[in-house]
């Protein structure tokens, strides 16, 4: 057992050094949503990540409404397509806005509405989870 923490310790300790890069320092602003014009209970959430450190992954989302169903979405071709993950370069910024990276969420309850806020829990590979709040739009 003390081998296999000492082994394990050694890879986390192996992984902060040397040529691997340096710890990611994201931080994420002017989040914004909208409802889709096409689906109902459907809408796309926007936001500027930063990161000033380096490379992570915006690796899933999950949001403080149950039922909901929660999808990264990229724009090809003028078609959204589902993706697995978002990278996040190293001292680079990521903008998730319209007709391009995105964050899509499904199956709202009605009683979201123009105006309501929720919460978004976005999980980066390396930083951990975050939390914004976000404002629905027209
Ligand atoms: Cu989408």
């Amino acid at each position: 057992m003390i081998m296999l923490v000492a082994a394990v310790l050694a890879v986390i300790l192996g992984s902060g050094t040397g040529c691997s890069s340096s710890p990611p320092q994201i931080t994420i602003e002017g989040q914004y949503a909208e409802f889709s014009p096409l689906f109902i209970g459907a809408g796309s959430f926007y936001m500027t990540i930063r990161n000033a450190g380096g490379r992570d992954k915006l690796a899933g989302v999950a949001a403080s409404l149950p039922g909901t169903v929660i999808e990264l979405h990229d724009v090809r071709d003028k078609r959204m397509v589902r993706v697995e993950e978002i990278p996040i370069p190293a001292r680079d910024t990521v903008e998730l806005k319209p007709g391009s990276l995105h964050i899509m969420i499904y199956n709202m309850p009605k009683a979201i509405r123009q105006g309501s806020e929720l919460d978004l829990t976005l999980r980066f590979q390396r930083s951990g989870e975050r939390t914004v709040t976000v404002r629905l739009q027209k």
